[in-house]
């Protein structure tokens, strides 16, 4: 890891300098660091890095033999290697239809004509042809599912809302809290509501609790045969639809080389194409499909998944950075940080390399963040004055989609002033000019030197959202790559799935016998006592 070491002898130059005086010493600065694509503008020239920095980060990609790694990811080889699995979300959009072989077989055929019967269902339910039990219009969309068979669809409908038919309500229900479906279903008619039942293993406990909660609910009201005008599901499991009553005709399949974080693109997202209509999800696809061919192509100097990913790894690894902010100056992008959230920290998080043996430097970041400008009246503070760095990612639309007198105009001025404000500061000599009273210099003086990205886009629009997701999909692939973990696994969230499922008899009978730790014993006793 000659890289390594190299850019952690760079560090040490770069701990010496400030950023405001990089620009002050450079006029071209922007200039040499921002990449665009489309409508798309990455300015990354806020971040801690010099000529010199950005050429050792290429060297890495060299050397984790980044090109050759998407090759393998576009060709469809096994890259999932602890599940032994090709990752090919990248298929379900590749609206040129270049055949993409899995074990000798295009997989472009079957992924095509899923698209047809979402399309042809999608159709029905916004027209109004699909009825309920009673020969009802369907007016409410339940879709029950958790983490990637939900956050997906979630956030790109908040996202698309603008396009989406207001015929329609949407409903998420993710979450086994009873709370969840109790309150959503408060809101439904049982001969309007259509429920669409996600899930690729279609064993999830979460889900298959709240869905058979969902059926038990509607059987109540319009009897048992009521389940299949009421009831479609997304899944890769025919089996376990059938034995959940589904009738199969009203499935939609994917396949085991789409991973649950990376499904929207897949029939996971069919609420999201019953909301904004077919066309509206292939722009969508056709959005990232852009994205995918310039991750493909694109000289990395110029590629802007590898380029955010550098200031990422750069950040992470090598400044010490365990966070990263993601700020949506958007309200449609409100739910974009929590669906990144799972993105990146469920692909990333991982501290053993693809060959077993573990890390010895710093992996994914801890990810958060909230839609501009609310962030800037909460945490921001710790952002500018704490005592962590912590790189953002500052995303905002040129145009709003309701523009409002002058609303958008002071967004704008809001992220602008943001990015500005971290990498300058503001020194002790500014306040004493400003005549701010000398013992509150300490408090008001800001260091600067923090580092951020700013992502401009024309407006949001399912194409737009299309390459922004998918840019995030590959900063992280690429990410991955350099630390060398798998980044399509994620046995850290089925150990959960496991051990809830152990201790839940022991809830369930007081008789049981605990041979947990002495807390998890106690914990166990005091429910279970005061539950029964
Ligand atoms: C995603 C994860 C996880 C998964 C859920 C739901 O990459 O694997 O969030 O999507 O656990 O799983 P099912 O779709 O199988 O219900």
């Amino acid at each position: 890891m000659t890289i390594y070491n190299d850019l952690l002898n760079h560090k040490k130059v770069i701990d010496q300098t400030h950023l405001k005086d990089l620009f002050e010493n450079d006029p071209q600065r922007f200039n040499k660091f921002h990449a665009e694509f489309q409508d798309m503008l990455l300015d990354y020239s806020k971040n801690k890095i010099t000529d010199e920095t950005f050429s050792l980060l290429l060297k890495l990609t060299d050397e984790a033999c980044l090109k050759e790694a998407i090759s393998d990811m576009f060709e469809g080889k096994r890259i999932n290697t602890t599940e032994n699995r090709p990752v090919l979300h990248i298929a379900l959009r590749n609206r040129s239809n270049t055949p993409i072989y899995v074990d000798g077989k295009d997989v472009m055929p079957e992924i095509n004509k899923v698209l047809d019967q979402m399309h042809a269902f999608s159709d029905k339910v916004r027209s109004g042809k699909w009825k309920g039990a009673t020969g009802k219009e369907i007016k409410d969309i339940v879709n029950i599912g958790i983490g990637g068979s939900d956050l997906g669809p979630k956030m790109a409908l908040e996202a698309l809302g603008f396009y989406t038919t207001s015929k329609l309500n949407f409903h998420f229900v993710s979450n086994v809290d009873g709370t969840d479906i109790t309150q959503t279903l408060n809101k439904c008619d049982p001969e309007t509501t259509l429920f669409i039942v996600s899930s690729k293993t279609f064993t999830t406990q979460e889900t298959m609790t709240n869905a058979q909660t969902a059926k038990d609910w509607l059987s109540v009201h319009l009897g048992e045969k009521a389940t299949k005008n009421h009831f479609v599901a997304v899944s890769t499991n025919t089996k376990a639809v059938k034995a959940f009553g589904i009738d199969t005709k009203n499935m939609f399949v994917f396949w085991d080389f789409v991973g649950g974080r990376y499904s929207l693109w897949s029939a996971i997202g069919l609420s999201l194409m019953i909301g904004i209509g077919y066309d509206g999800f292939i722009e969508l696809l056709e959005g990232a499909h852009e994205m995918d061919m310039h991750f493909k192509e694109t000289s990395f100097d110029k590629n802007l998944p590898v380029i955010l990913a550098l200031m990422g790894i750069w950040n992470t690894t090598y400044l010490g950075a365990e966070s990263y902010a993601v700020l949506p100056y958007d309200q449609y992008l409100d739910k974009l940080p929590l669906y990144l959230q799972q993105l990146d920290m469920e692909s990333n998080g991982k501290s053993v390399k693809k060959n077993g043996k573990p890390v010895d430097y710093s992996t994914g970041p801890i990810l958060f963040g909230t839609a501009g400008t609310n962030g800037q009246h909460s945490f921001y503070q710790l952002i500018h004055q704490g005592t962590h760095m912590v790189p953002a990612d500052f995303i905002a639309p040129i145009y709003s989609l309701n523009e409002t007198g002058l609303h958008h105009d002071i967004l704008l001025a809001n992220v602008i002033a943001q990015s500005e404000a971290l990498m300058k500061g503001k020194t002790a000599e500014e306040l004493k000019a400003e005549g701010v009273d000398e013992e509150l210099i300490p408090f008001k003086t800001f260091t600067g030197n923090r580092p951020s990205n700013t992502l401009l886009f024309e407006k949001m629009t399912p194409k737009a959202l299309g390459r922004l997701i998918a840019l995030y999909e590959h900063k992280v692939f690429v990410q991955g790559v350099i630390w060398q973990v798998n980044s399509f696994d994620q046995f850290g969230v089925e150990l959960g799935k496991q051990l809830a499922k152990a201790v839940l008899p022991e809830l369930l009978n007081k008789k049981q016998k605990l041979k947990h730790d002495s807390s998890t014993n106690a914990l166990i006793e005091k429910i279970r006592n005061l539950r029964n």
